[in-house]
């Protein structure tokens, strides 16, 4: 089933009077309601009237996040506060995080997107969906909540963590649909097998998976160790939270619904357009949005493009899965993590050195675990034992406080974290993925 066909499947002629249609209105929209684009604009030697049709969308500038953390909190709305009824954050690197809001009308379109992806995995009008992402400032849970909703499911809000009962529900309510993580649900697995309870036998037939990365290899695991159908979803809290991509059954790449959300790939040192099929930096307009509208915003999320007609009917191009970035950034049950984070908070503490690794792990089933190894200085190294479990345990609350994730910390001698000539190695990521 396709949710809005007439969207859907547009011919791409079609479907390009459309967005430029929408550009043009946009550009007007953003420059005489958001000063900030306004200045944007000026600086870059452009007026409104300059963009007539999507071909002039190479005119107009980036959005990046630091516009938006320089503009915090509401600098970069187009409406009054007023008009906004929701707001989300995303985890930011240092200082403050990216604050988005929504209008009536963007929550509406949220549904709208979300409702598309649950239609594009395969979700029918009378299935019930557990909805196992966070709910709350993360975008997850709602997101999916205001799709189901309006295509009329049957609604377990679980949120994310307690697992047994997330089984236990399972078990007695019979979703058919679930929306997690995808390492979540392999956690699910292990204690579902503890539990006495074959995965393979249960109620899911499909789940949607997303906010971090996850490849091919883990999909096999996920469909052969529960007997279900596995579906990447792709999006962020900036451009609307999940809903900007979607695979369908086919499992060809995830489409993007460019009606609303219009993608290029740009690379990334240039930001010239790279052909189709080439990686680069997707980079996304909202064309619809009204209450933060977002022209050329840098996702950093690498993928490469086909405009080719999909199988399934849906003419909307397609990305492949998200193979990296081109910043620090990782991701982590779910949580964005920049090493500019804990750097910060290295710095206010006394005894330290800015010298750091994280190393990123998850053991067979398993959550992912975050060790950080941090230097200390030569006189905290020979004091006692006592005072470097003290320090050891400051440092993992105050970490723990700002990326909202279990750590370890294990503290190091002076110097034994290897120097980089170049870029220093902050991250080793051990999770075959
Ligand atoms: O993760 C929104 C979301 C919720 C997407 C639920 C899908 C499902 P943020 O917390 O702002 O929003 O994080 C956005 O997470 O830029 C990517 O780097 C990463 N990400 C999201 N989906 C995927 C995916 C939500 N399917 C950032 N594959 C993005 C790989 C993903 N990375």
């Amino acid at each position: 089933m396709i949710w809005n066909e007439p969207m859907e499947t547009m011919p791409l002629q079609d479907l390009k009077n459309l967005q430029s249609e929408r550009l043009v209105k946009l550009a007007r929209y953003v420059y005489d309601n958001c000063p900030v684009y306004k200045q944007k604009f000026e600086t870059h030697g452009i007026s409104p009237s300059d963009i007539r049709s999507l071909d002039d969308i190479t005119k107009l500038p980036f959005t990046t996040k630091m516009d938006m953390r320089d503009n915090y909190p509401y600098g970069l709305f187009s409406l009054p506060r007023t008009q906004i009824v929701e707001i989300h954050v995303s985890t930011g690197t240092t200082g403050n995080p990216t604050l988005v809001g929504y209008t009536r009308d963007d929550v509406d379109l949220w549904g709208e997107v979300t409702a598309r992806c649950l239609c594009c995995a395969g979700a029918k009008s009378d299935d019930i969906i557990q909805i196992a992402y966070g709910y709350g400032l993360f975008t997850g849970g709602l997101g999916f909540h205001y799709g189901a909703m309006k295509m009329g499911l049957t609604i377990i809000p679980t949120s994310s963590g307690q697992t047994k009962r997330q089984l236990k529900i399972m078990q007695d309510f019979k979703p058919r649909i679930l929306c997690c993580t995808p390492s979540y649900c392999l956690y699910m697995a292990e204690e579902c097998r503890e539990m006495g309870i074959d995965p393979r036998s249960s109620s899911w037939n499909i789940g949607i998976f997303g906010a971090e990365p996850w490849s091919e290899r883990m999909r096999a695991e996920i469909e052969q160790t529960w007997n279900m159908l596995a579906v990447d979803v792709y999006g962020l809290s900036e451009i609307i939270g999940p809903g900007v991509s979607q695979e369908c059954t086919y499992k060809e790449g995830l489409h993007v619904f460019s009606d609303v959300f219009y993608p290029e790939i740009i690379d990334p040192e240039t930001g010239k357009p790279v052909p189709d099929g080439q990686p680069g930096e997707l980079v996304i307009t909202t064309l619809t949005k009204q209450g933060i509208p977002l022209i050329r915003y840098r996702t950093r999320d690498i993928v490469s493009i086909t405009h080719e007609p999909c199988r399934c009917g849906r003419t909307c191009p397609r990305t492949s899965k998200i193979t990296g970035r081109t910043d620090d950034m990782i991701v982590v049950r779910g949580i964005n993590v920049f090493p500019s984070q804990i750097e910060h908070v290295l710095l206010g503490i006394e005894g330290t050195q800015p010298h750091y690794q994280i190393v990123v792990d998850r053991l067979a089933h398993k959550l992912d675990e975050v060790e950080i190894m941090v230097e200390v200085d030569e006189k905290m190294f020979s004091d006692e034992i006592k005072q470097m479990k003290s320090l050891e345990h400051k440092i993992k609350k105050e970490i723990e406080a700002i990326l909202s994730i279990g750590v370890t910390v294990k503290l190091v001698e002076p110097k034994t974290i290897q120097r980089s000539e170049g870029k220093a190695k902050r991250v080793i990521d051990k999770r075959q993925l």
